[in-house]
């Protein structure tokens, strides 16, 4: 239903993002777009290279006034570095462009990248591959996120490990406390050693990765499909999670845990609500619908659609391959032991990449949503949204009489 495409190089002169399919009529801001764009810089453990860009997406279309216009919505986020990357990234040939990087990186994209695409300078694939894409994917998602909004779903994200420090927290999270810890985490005793351990890697010359929950709340029961493979929620969100620089591994829910349990312990029981139509107390009281779960460890999807319950995503990070203290290697050209190449990099990639899940969820969302309700105009999606959501509930309780 909608799409995105993104374009640019971590050097080059910035990076694009054409996003299409979305109803019109819908507020959209550049500033709305810049609060992810900040909040993705944030996050102890970040390297210079945040220091030097204050990432802003400049709308050049598919807005007018204020409000979306169904045409495509084109993005420029300028590479401020690029002042100092003119001749090495310039798209013109150019005299004497600068040494060229055959030193390889493990766990970067330096070695298949350079020998599928035959080339012998690394540059050429490790600009592309670098993880500034993911300012373009923040772009992108915000707007799915302020479609959703339109609709009262909201996407979360909070760090739950790094290094192997564990968050101890519940559900329902405060994200303002997520926002506002240098890591995006909400245990503060967690917290503090995750920075322990980012310090060390510091001075190691060392990185360290992690993992992240992104939580979306009040989504419709129903978005998805049992019928295909491509059509399951959790499969697009597992696509879209794991295309992220560096991640490792997706679950929903309690995915990595299921392995463990007996279906007797693993499963969200449906229980009525009362008489008084009100929710038991719990973790999830809103139920969305005439029954009630006192757990969520599906992470609100079953055969591929969602059930209403808040919508759970969790996705690790590999330690970021650039090293301070590069491993050792074997250069392209040479086929010698070298050190792998180093040039600048992150400790910590952990708390950004929350950000960067809500952007993945929320594009997902989005078009899962619009395949469900369409819609030319946003006042359309509402009206096919509204419909439905009066349907909900036990069949006896669904007027069909209209
Ligand atoms: C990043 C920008 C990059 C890296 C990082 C993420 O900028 P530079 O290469 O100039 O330091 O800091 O990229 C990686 C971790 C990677 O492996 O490519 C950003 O804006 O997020």
């Amino acid at each position: 239903m909608i799409k995105y495409i993104t374009a640019g190089e971590s050097h080059g002169k910035g990076l694009t993002i054409i996003v299409e399919g979305f109803p019109t009529g819908f507020p959209l801001s550049e500033d709305y777009i810049q609060e992810d764009l900040a909040r993705r810089q944030r996050g102890y453990g970040r390297g210079g290279r945040q220091l030097i860009e204050k990432d802003r997406a400049e709308l050049l279309s598919g807005v007018r006034h204020g409000l979306t216009m169904g045409s495509p919505i084109s993005m420029f986020i300028p590479n401020k570095d690029y002042v100092n990357w003119g001749k090495v990234m310039a798209t013109e040939p150019v005299e004497d462009p600068g040494n060229t990087v055959t030193r390889l990186r493990a766990g970067h994209a330096d070695m298949p990248g350079t020998i599928k695409y035959g080339i012998s300078d690394v540059r050429n694939i490790l600009e592309r591959s670098s993880a500034r894409e993911t300012a373009a994917r923040v772009a992108a998602g915000a707007v799915a996120k302020r479609f959703l909004q339109e609709f009262g779903i909201e996407v979360h994200s909070h760090v739950i490990n790094i290094g192997g420090v564990r968050s101890k927290y519940e559900h329902p999270v405060d994200w303002e406390k997520a926002n506002a810890s240098e890591v995006h985490c909400i245990d503060p005793l967690a917290e503090a050693e995750m920075i322990k351990i980012i310090d060390k890697a510091k001075e190691d010359g060392d990185t360290i990765g992690g993992a992240v929950e992104v939580v979306a709340t009040n989504v419709p029961i129903g978005l998805g499909s049992h019928v295909h493979y491509e059509r399951k929620l959790d499969a697009r969100l597992a696509l879209a999670l794991m295309s992220i620089q560096a991640c490792k591994s997706v679950a929903i829910g309690e995915g990595w845990e299921a392995a463990d349990l007996p279906g007797s312990q693993y499963h969200d029981t449906l229980e009525p609500i009362a008489e008084d139509g009100k929710a038991p107390a719990g973790p999830y009281p809103t139920a969305s619908g005439p029954w009630h779960r006192a757990t969520n460890r599906t992470g609100g999807i079953e055969g591929g659609m969602s059930t209403g319950m808040p919508l759970i995503a969790r996705f690790t990070i590999k330690p970021i391959a650039t090293l301070a203290k590069p491993l050792p290697s074997v250069d392209l050209v040479t086929g010698k032991t070298v050190q792998a190449h180093f040039e600048r990099s992150d400790v910590c990639n952990v708390p950004p990449a929350g950000v960067i899940g809500e952007a993945a969820v929320a594009f997902v969302l989005a078009d899962a949503f619009l395949e469900k309700f369409g819609g030319d105009n946003i006042d359309e999606t509402s009206r096919n949204f509204n419909s439905y959501q009066k349907t909900i509930g036990p069949r006896s309780w669904v007027a069909t009489d209209g």
